[in-house]
């Protein structure tokens, strides 16, 4: 483990810090106190100071592969060499097409077309968009309701926010939400649930809701409904025992799209390469992004049932079937690092590791329990987080001293509310993970 070093270290750097507005971070406590990152290698990062950081996360949960993995690195270098972009409009390149050909397969039976963004953001609007256009081809145009959950992250796009369930990422952009937008209840119980160890065995009966959902609104008028399986950025919340397959369920009936938010759980945070195998549930539009190339350049996407693809291609074969489209849809940089990244995962047998890491984890995790102010602890695949009790008057703080004294002493891990998170990547080692959970339980006792 690294030696401890004082805490609060200010790195040393000469960059002028003024002219960057960063995204979701407190801007002016960060300037006086920065934690700016120079290199990445495997496990770690290299701070503007020179110190190494054990990275707990992925970088954002996106770097599953590691930092650098060099068969990802070269495919880019390669890529760079041959063709730099393409217009993705009436034009493409072959990296697209092979990307799009390998998450076909991997992808469950019957997703198999791939629209791509380049980001998770812009893969729910591209689902979104898909489900309502989906709906009116097959002449059911009264379906635009959708359904989202409480606590959902689908990133920060219109659509995202409306169908997303984090009050603070709504709250001052209340006016331009999305008309026609529901939630189902979280699942989410401190007294049901607490220190679970992977699926929670309580709360399947909250699915229920959407039927309830269904009858206030009626069917005819609902889209589709999104979750993410396993929901990531409200601090790891499991999905309970068969909550999902009720899901599925209610929306078959329904004929409601079901889209699952993979753009966390794909590409083995769960162990598989899709949520949706791990809990044997098939969902009508995949959404992912982040992991698909190990973080490397952006890319996202949605992958579709060929039912959905179908109903668009009718008409005249000269007009095009969806007004839909980025500028670096599949940016051949990006796809270039998807397919090595996908090779690396199949080749390196990551799936198979993070299975096998997974009790590890949880084993790790779950004997923070008896820590100072630990109100739960969850787990699943290598996703976990530790729920702390808010200090009085002072919500998120002691997660955040905690997320401090991590980085401060070498590990990088995630806060939100007062939850600590981390998703380590596939490629950790038993001793990393030990490293990263013990400097969150010094962390939970030193701010205690
Ligand atoms: N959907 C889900 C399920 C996500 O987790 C997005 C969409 C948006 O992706 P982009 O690429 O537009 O950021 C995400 C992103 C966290 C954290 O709280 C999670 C995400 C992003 C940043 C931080 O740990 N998820
Ligand atoms: N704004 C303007 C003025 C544009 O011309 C474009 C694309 O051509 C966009 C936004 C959308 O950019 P992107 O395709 O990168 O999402």
């Amino acid at each position: 483990m690294n030696e401890p070093m004082s805490p609060a270290l200010i790195p040393q750097t000469d960059l002028d810090l003024e002219s960057l507005w960063m995204p979701f971070t407190h801007n002016r406590l960060f300037k006086k106190q920065p934690r700016v990152v120079t290199q990445g290698d495997g496990m770690h990062y290299t701070t503007a100071d020179g110190r190494r950081i054990l990275d707990g996360l992925s970088g954002l949960w996106c770097c599953n592969a590691g930092h650098r993995h060099p068969a990802i690195v070269e495919a880019v270098r390669q890529q760079l060499d041959t063709l730099d972009y393409a217009p993705p409009f009436q034009t493409m390149h072959d990296r697209a097409f092979e990307l799009a050909a390998k998450l076909a397969k991997l992808a469950p039976e019957g997703l198999d077309r791939v629209f791509f963004s380049n980001s998770g953001s812009e893969a729910v609007d591209t689902a979104l968009k898909i489900a309502l256009a989906y709906h009116r081809a097959r002449g059911e145009g009264s379906r635009f309701r959708f359904i989202g959950r409480a606590k959902g992250y689908h990133g920060v796009g219109f659509g995202g926010i409306s169908v997303g369930g984090m009050p603070a990422n709504r709250k001052a952009f209340a006016p331009a939400m999305m008309p026609g937008v529901d939630h189902l209840p979280h699942t989410h119980d401190l007294e049901q649930m607490a220190f679970s160890h992977g699926m929670p065995t309580w709360g399947a009966h909250l699915a229920d809701e959407l039927e309830r959902l269904v009858q206030l609104h009626d069917a005819s008028t609902i889209a589709a409904v999104i979750v993410e399986p396993m929901q990531g950025s409200a601090g790891v919340i499991v999905p309970p025992q068969g909550y999902l397959q009720r899901l599925r369920e209610i929306c078959s009936k329904h004929g409601i799209l079901l889209i699952f938010d993979e753009v966390i759980t794909g590409f083995g945070r769960l162990g598989h390469y899709f949520a949706s195998d791990r809990f044997g549930v098939s969902p009508d539009i995949i959404t992912f992004a982040k992991g698909v190339n190990s973080g490397m350049v952006p890319l996202g996407g949605a992958i579709v049932h060929q039912k959905i693809y179908d109903a668009f291609m009718t008409g005249p074969e000269h007009l095009v079937e969806f007004f839909h489209g980025y500028t670096y849809s599949g940016h051949p940089l990006a796809c270039a690092a998807g397919v090595a990244a996908l090779e690396v995962y199949e080749d390196a047998n990551l799936m198979a590791r993070a299975r096998k890491l997974e009790p590890v984890l949880e084993t790790l995790m779950h004997s923070l329990r008896d820590e100072p102010n630990v109100v739960d602890i969850r787990n699943l695949g290598l996703a976990a987080a530790v729920e702390l009790a808010p200090r009085a008057g002072e919500p998120s703080k002691r997660a955040m001293e905690v997320f401090h004294y991590c980085f401060d002493h070498g590990a990088l891990v995630r806060y939100t509310s007062d939850i600590i998170a981390i998703g380590p990547a596939l490629i950790a080692s038993e001793s990393q993970l030990e490293e990263i959970v013990e400097l969150i339980r010094r962390g939970i006792r030193a701010v205690a």
